[in-house]
């Protein structure tokens, strides 16, 4: 019987097998991301993950999903659920990824989602899940209370990246320990079942001016859908005005603009501002807290501002737009699942016969 105790120790310099097929078609490897239709889709997530969607989209084959089985692991009022299903589709449509070329779907068309997930709830350990910050942080103290569902989300994240074996994840810095936990996953059921390289061992793609955004109200916290403060997020419908008031309300601290990065990064909410300026400006934050050295943080709050509503402003029109359009949302999802389900099944079929089910 595999050890079932020990998380094994991923070997980062070991060659990835799987990337062979994909750079014979001049790409990088495939790519999976996520997103959960929990509304009020962010900054943060823009930043984090869905920009760079989009970016990676020339190099890469790309499965971009809306995760709707992860979003009722928290309760989710099933009359908004598929509106911010389709919202999640239009941000990534907007941000620019292109539905014809790459896969664009919603996670519970596809039921090898959660077939497979069934198999790693089986491979993974429980020691191994109740290490996940994640999972602390939103049980707080209500964990005997909370959904089986959300201690076990981490297994059909595993899941959702194995089941089209992608060798690279794009995330925010907030996912990190999960993506660890998918290549424990990996490497248990290629050890267990005796089966080496099967799934790959996924490499995180964390990149960016910045990789984690954090509150306007706190530079300590995370920036977060789930945060009763609609002032704490910028969020990616917001208007020109909405995005003005709520980064003039933003919280500072009274000295004038920090003159260093060393100086900056001791003073969280300065550093955050600084961070999404440069991260929506695409450049590095030392250039500029060196542009902005010593003034008062209404002059950069504006031009904060400003920047914010050029790059933000297409972006939030564009989903608005979609959004009006349903049907046209929902072809793309339902022709995304379709092409997914292609890619998964003989997946899925290997696994299963590699664990001696017997087929129907
Ligand atoms: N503040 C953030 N900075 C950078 N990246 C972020 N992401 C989320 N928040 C930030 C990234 O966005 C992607 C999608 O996240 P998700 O839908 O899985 O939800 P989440 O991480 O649970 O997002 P929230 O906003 O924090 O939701 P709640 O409040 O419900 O917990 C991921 O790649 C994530 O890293």
């Amino acid at each position: 019987m595999p050890d079932a105790t020990t998380s094994p120790n991923p070997d980062a310099s070991a060659p990835n097998p799987h990337l062979a097929a994909y750079a014979a078609r001049g790409l990088k490897g495939r790519i999976f991301s996520g997103v959960q239709p929990t509304g009020n889709l962010h900054l943060g997530n823009y930043l984090g993950a869905i920009r760079n969607f989009a970016r990676l989209q020339n190099d890469y084959d790309c499965i971009y999903c809306v995760v709707d089985q992860h979003a009722i692991t928290l309760w989710q009022d099933p009359k908004e659920l598929s509106a911010q299903t389709r919202e999640i589709a239009s941000a990534f449509l907007a941000a620019g990824v292109d539905g014809s070329k790459h896969i664009i779907f919603n996670q519970s068309m596809v039921p090898g989602h959660a077939q497979l997930a069934w198999v790693f709830n089986c491979v993974a350990r429980m020691g191994w899940m109740s290490r996940m910050t994640q999972f602390k942080e939103k049980a707080g103290k209500d964990r005997e209370n909370v959904s089986l569902g959300l201690f076990a989300y981490p297994a059909l994240m595993a899941a959702d990246i194995l089941l089209y074996k992608a060798t690279h994840v794009p995330v925010g810095e907030d996912q990190k320990q999960h993506l660890e936990l998918t290549r424990d996953i990996a490497i248990k059921f290629n050890n267990d079942f005796a089966v080496p390289d099967f799934f790959p061992v996924t490499e995180p793609l964390i990149f960016g001016a910045t990789t984690r955004v954090m509150s306007l109200r706190d530079g300590t916290k995370k920036m977060s859908k789930s945060d009763p403060s609609d002032y704490s997020r910028i969020n990616l419908t917001d208007d020109a005005d909405a995005i003005a008031q709520k980064i003039r309300r933003a919280k500072t601290d009274p000295l004038p603009m920090p003159e260093t990065l060393e100086d900056a990064e001791k003073r969280p909410d300065a550093d955050n501002l600084l961070g999404i300026y440069a991260a929506l400006a695409d450049q590095e934050k030392e250039a500029v807290v060196a542009a902005f050295a010593g003034k008062q943080f209404s002059e950069f709050k504006a031009a904060l501002t400003e920047l914010a509503v050029a790059k933000l402003g297409p972006i939030g029109a564009e989903m608005q737009r979609l959004m009006k359009d349903p049907g046209h949302v929902d072809g793309i999802l339902r022709n995304g699942a379709e092409r997914a389900r292609a890619l998964a099944a003989p997946i899925l079929d290997e696994v299963y016969r590699t664990v001696g089910f017997l087929k129907p």
